[in-house]
């Protein structure tokens, strides 16, 4: 149900997160804006994603349950792993600099990709459209 390529086409409180995260103004306001784009291969229980924005492209290739590092545009690192329950991908990770956890899920709600964000007590959402 994942598999597929996924545009953002809106979020929601994403400014909020960013700004718990540590993100500064001007990285901000770039991101707001990032095109991100998801490609999403799963086989089994293992996923390739490829990722492209206006900052960058790269693949991952992670197993459910099995933790992996994978860092954000701006170069804070996350270790951790997604797990698949139900109709649910939720991702624990941890920010390697300060230890805090970032939870994240995915679902699919009608014909749109769904990914939440939780961090430090702020929550976010960016959801996706079929490409
Ligand atoms: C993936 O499945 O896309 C790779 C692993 C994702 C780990 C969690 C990503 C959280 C991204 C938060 C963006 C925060 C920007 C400040």
């Amino acid at each position: 149900a994942f598999n597929g390529t996924w545009k953002v086409d809106r979020s929601e409180n994403y400014e909020k997160f960013m700004e718990q995260m540590g993100i500064n103004m001007v990285k901000r306001k770039l991101a707001a804006h990032d095109s991100l784009k998801v490609t999403i291969e799963q086989t089994g229980d293992k996923f390739l994603l490829k990722e492209s924005s206006t900052f960058r492209t790269l693949e991952i290739n992670f197993t459910l349950g099995v933790n992996f590092d994978y860092s954000l545009a701006d170069g804070t690192e996350l270790h951790g792993s997604w797990t698949l329950e139900g109709e649910t991908l939720n991702g624990k990770f941890a920010r390697k600099d300060n230890g805090k956890e970032l939870l994240t899920t995915r679902n699919i709600s009608g014909d749109e990709l769904v990914q939440s964000y939780d961090y430090d007590g702020v929550q976010a959402k960016r959801i996706f459209k079929r490409c």
